[in-house]
């Protein structure tokens, strides 16, 4: 039976995290060592910017991974429910179209829910969640291999944002790159081409494809509600990045004085995030301090909603083809299978 056995990147650190208390707090990015300064380098050049901004992946510490995780339960948020519908129902097509025996590369697997729902179909040689939250992957992992122990696992700790360079653990042949939850959203149109370039590139000898969860757009209504539930979830969950960006460079902010924001624009086809500023304030790190005006924001987060054409042109630009689409019956949100071409 295969151990699921954790490749430690700077990101796993949440033990270290805990102890450190509010009156001295270090920057983490000068606690760790090489290429472990990044996230601080990255967080201070956002909060530093002209229109300030923090990625979407720093939403993800422990706590973050779990309000994701109510997130996925409220009524208003409909593309979990919506995608595992499409998993369920077409989970023999997709088998047939991918094969069975191959190697599943789950990218921002948190729970593993969706791939775990599609074990019986696949049937995966090895499968390797990938995610940025260390301790969650590591815990989801556990019960998943207790649940399927004939499969191997594979976990892999990091940033796929930046590099999708894969230790030689995993299996080369047969890939199939597995990205559900319209994740790619995440990204400008510029960055998810590029991103799909890169999983192009990580599958040798042209053989493999990509699995991939799509949200596409639908009435401003329904999409602004999934984004600002009656409940707050989201809410906390996106002020929540701001305890976490605390941890990481040592900054002070409160998120007493910030505001959830979220809205369609529908120019651009994406939601938008933002915590805006109750109040005239400074924030201070390290090194350096900002004011904040009352009104102003942080931009947090872009989901971008996608047309089919919009699909079939990104992935046949990425060096995908033969694309197969399905569909939940109200046509609120595709997943889409292409091969390497
Ligand atoms: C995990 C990036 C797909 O954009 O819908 C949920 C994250 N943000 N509610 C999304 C999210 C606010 C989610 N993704």
């Amino acid at each position: 039976m295969a151990q699921p056995a954790l490749i430690p990147t700077c990101w796993d650190s949440s033990d270290s995290d805990s102890d450190i208390r509010a009156d001295q707090r270090q920057p983490r990015a000068e606690a760790s060592s090489g290429h472990c300064s990044q996230p601080g380098a990255e967080l201070v050049a956002g909060l530093s910017a002209r229109e300030a901004y923090i990625s979407p992946k720093y939403f993800y510490d422990a706590l973050g991974s779990k309000l994701f995780e109510a997130i996925c339960d409220l009524p208003e948020y409909y593309p979990t429910r919506t995608e595992a519908a499409i998993y369920a129902t077409h989970q023999d097509a997709m088998a047939a179209a991918v094969g069975t025996g191959c190697t599943l590369i789950d990218l921002g697997a948190g729970n593993c829910a969706k791939a775990a729902s599609l074990f019986g179909a696949l049937q995966p040689r090895q499968y390797v969640p990938v995610d940025i939250s260390t301790d969650f992957l590591h815990q989801s992992v556990q019960g998943l291999q207790r649940r399927f122990p004939e499969i191997p696992m594979q976990p892999l700790a990091m940033d796929f944002s930046s590099t999708l360079t894969l230790p030689p653990e995993v299996d080369a042949q047969r890939r199939l790159f597995f990205y559900p939850g319209s994740s790619l959203g995440n990204f400008d149109p510029q960055q998810a081409l590029a991103f799909l370039r890169r999983v192009r590139s990580a599958l040798p000898s042209g053989e493999g494809g990509i699995l991939i969860g799509l949200d596409l757009v639908k009435d401003t209504h329904v999409l602004e509600a999934a984004y600002d539930d009656a409940l707050g979830v989201t809410a906390a969950f996106n002020l929540n990045v701001l305890k976490h960006v605390n941890e990481l460079i040592g900054a002070d902010f409160n998120a007493r004085d910030w505001r959830h924001v979220a809205f369609y624009n529908a120019r651009f086809q994406r939601i938008e995030m933002h915590l805006e500023a109750r109040r005239d304030l400074i924030v201070r790190w390290p090194g350096a301090r900002r004011t904040f005006h009352q009104g102003e924001r942080i931009h947090t987060e872009y989901s971008h909603k996608f047309s089919e054409q919009d699909i079939l042109g990104l992935l046949e630009q990425a060096g995908f083809g033969g694309c197969r689409m399905w569909f939940d019956t109200r046509r609120w949100f595709a997943v889409c299978y292409a091969q390497a071409r």
